[in-house]
């Protein structure tokens, strides 16, 4: 049977269902909701592993609070599966993340119950209490707003600024924490060796257990004894932990650590805490890939596994044999040879180190690399403090997170000249992770800093000799942007050689137009050419590699031989690469025509990437029907 026909989830298409249900039937209705997401997750991938583990969060929210007028925020929201089925979208949730189908993330304009829009993590207790001071201003007092947050996400930076501001509020605002003591790789920093001193006190919890045997295990003083135990554990949780409770001293009232994935003392606990006013925490300890073999023994890969089969839980591998790698594999193998060449080069990651390959060089050098946390923002200015320092960092972002860091870049790395690399991983449109995801601002926010660097390789080759010429001494802030999957070049490990800033190539000259692109998307443009010719139209095709500097000299060359001309890139058409080319016509006094292909002024929903390219018009077609529309 199809689990969304099962006997309960098949009566159950909103959360006022869900509350016709008697609590001792959502065990087993959570064991149908998460049979569902497996079964559509290993045809259609997502976020398996977070999505599991908050299926019992998910019914205990819904079956407790008044959804939508109460506001469930979900931080990141790639753990919001359950609560996307429990809320009108069972029937639609085989189309999660793909074209024309409904977001792997919450989103305000797909449901009213989807609160807040997420992708990039950590902004949940803003929005929260944000949600919570509009109600109490609009005299909304029973209004509740519950914020669900990761381990991971809050080492984020704006989750302890929302906490500090939230604690001297009085907002009606509850921030569970939702503890699977990791992020995609293992959660790191202070604040996680915290969470898991709670979890795993074991002085505090013996103590516990001691002090409710002496009271005769609550025969003693009857119906008092649990809350009698509670403050005491607390005091004594105060005392064992390290500098007492960091949440407490935010001024939030905390409770927990319990079993998240116990869906009965969920709802339990959560009827019980409605009734407090003010800000409070619940700290909730669940199983990342929660009732999934595989997915709970190997919780990174299973953070998004892929296809995978659903009886077993293996991995379905695409055939790669023979084909190019990924960049992400280029740039993780070619830092460590780099770094075996010169001393100074250390590796930065902010809590992304499977996904870009440098927990490649974290397991060959340990101590020059370094995972920062969710924490782009510290990422880039402890790089800027370990190159003031003389080192040369390394440090990869994600395109679309490092949009956090925009002062950072700015005002602590290029203001001062250092030498600080950039790899600037995921840009251009990334695919099914849908409009927050999207790398496709980067050329356009980085263009207008000076002493910035900024370039974006074609290939696998270009890659590594960017990489190669950006650790050379000399250079200043230097930003590398390539994109997620694979290149064109299975025979990708190639020697070393500079690439001169600002020199950009020819390709292969023409007559009738000239193709200028920057980074993989050149590889359209390659195509394109080779099927114009067919058709007898001559293009030229010019690849910058350098967005900054601009190369005038190859500039000049093609404004004064060509009178049409296209711009290609993998990025937002405002102010990236084409606007670029369009500045230097109008400083230098040319008139030939020229035609911007890129991503248009709207935000792209989600699809896979050749989808999204060929809607976007900058595929091998949308370049070749631009050639010939204005032939
Ligand atoms: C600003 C930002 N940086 C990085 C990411 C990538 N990312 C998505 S989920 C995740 C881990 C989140 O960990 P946690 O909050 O503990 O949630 P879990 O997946 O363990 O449920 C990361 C780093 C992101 N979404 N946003």
């Amino acid at each position: 049977m199809i689990p969304k026909n099962g006997p309960l989830l098949s009566k159950v298409n909103l959360p006022s269902d869900l509350k016709k249900l008697d609590i001792e039937e959502l065990p087993a209705l959570c064991a149908e909701i998460r049979q569902y997401i497996i079964e559509v997750m290993s045809v259609n991938p997502g976020h398996l592993g977070a999505s599991l583990g908050t299926v019992e969060l998910a019914v205990a929210l819904h079956y407790v609070y008044d959804t939508p007028f109460d506001k469930i925020i979900w931080d990141v929201g790639h753990q919001a599966y359950a609560h996307k089925i429990l809320t009108g979208r069972k029937d639609r949730f085989h189309t999660i993340r793909k074209l024309q189908g409904i977001s792997g993330f919450p989103k305000m304009s797909e449901s009213e119950y989807d609160a807040f829009g997420v992708g990039h993590s950590s902004t949940s207790v803003s929005a929260a209490l944000g949600m919570g001071v509009a109600a109490s201003l609009s005299k909304e007092e029973n209004r509740h707003h519950v914020a669900v947050i990761g381990d991971g996400a809050m080492t984020g930076g704006m989750a302890m600024e929302a906490l500090n501001n939230a604690g001297v509020s009085n907002a009606n605002l509850l921030v569970i924490l939702n503890d699977n003591q990791i992020a995609i790789d293992k959660n790191v920093g202070a604040i996680h060796d915290y969470l898991a001193d709670i979890v795993t006190s074991r002085t505090y919890n013996k103590f516990r257990d001691k002090i409710w045997l002496l009271m005769g295990g609550g025969t003693r003083y009857g119906k008092n004894s649990r809350a009698i135990v509670k403050q005491l554990g607390n005091a004594v949780k105060t005392t064992l932990l390290r500098g007492g409770n960091l949440f407490e001293a935010f001024n939030f009232r905390y409770f927990g650590p319990v079993d998240g994935n116990d869906v009965i003392r969920v709802v339990k606990l959560l009827t019980d805490m409605k009734n407090i006013k003010g800000p409070k925490l619940l700290h909730i300890h669940t199983v990342k890939g929660k009732g999934f073999e595989k997915a709970e023994k190997d919780q990174t890969v299973y953070h998004a596994p892929g296809v995978f089969d659903m009886t077993t839980g293996n991995i379905k591998e695409d055939k790669c044999q023979g084909m190019a790698p990924k960049y992400q594999t280029v740039f993780g193998r070619t830092i460590i040879e780099l770094a075996e060449m010169n001393a100074k080069i250390v590796g930065i990651t902010p809590a992304m180190s499977t996904g870009c390959s440098l927990n490649l060089m974290m397991s060959k050098m340990p101590d020059r690399t370094f995972d920062v946390g969710i924490a782009e923002q510290h990422a880039v200015t402890f790089s800027a403090g370990m190159a003031a320092s003389g080192f040369i960092p390394f440090c990869n972002i994600y395109s679309t997170f490092m949009q956090r860091a925009y002062d950072q870049i700015i005002h602590d790395v290029a203001l001062q000249n250092l030498h600080v690399v950039f790899c600037l991983d995921r840009g251009g449109l990334v695919g099914e992770d849908g409009a927050t995801h999207h790398g496709t601002y980067d050329l356009a926010y980085l263009r207008c800093i000076p002493n910035m660097t900024i370039a974006a390789p074609m290939n696998e080759e270009e890659l590594r000799d960017l990489m190669y010429t950006a650790q050379l001494p000399g250079m200043g802030p230097f930003a590398i942007r390539y994109p997620k999957g694979r290149g064109v070049m299975p025979q990708w490990k190639t020697p070393f050689n500079k690439l001169e800033p600002g020199k950009g190539r020819m390709i292969r000259d023409g007559r009738d137009v000239a193709i200028i692109t920057i980074g993989h998307v050149g590889n359209y443009a390659t195509e394109a050419c080779t099927i114009l010719e067919e058709s007898g139209i001559s293009a030229a095709h010019f690849d910058l590699r350098y967005l900054k500097p601009l190369d005038e000299s190859l500039l000049h060359d093609i404004f004064s031989r060509f009178t049409r001309i296209i711009t290609v890139e993998d990025g937002c058409i405002a102010g990236g690469m084409g606007s670029a080319v369009l500045e230097f016509m109008a400083a230098n006094g040319y008139h030939s025509r020229v035609v911007r292909l890129g991503v248009p002024d709207k935000f792209i929903e989600q699809g896979s990437v050749g989808e999204l390219h060929h809607q976007c018009g900058y595929d091998a077609e949308g370049i070749i029907k631009a050639v010939k529309e204005r032939n």
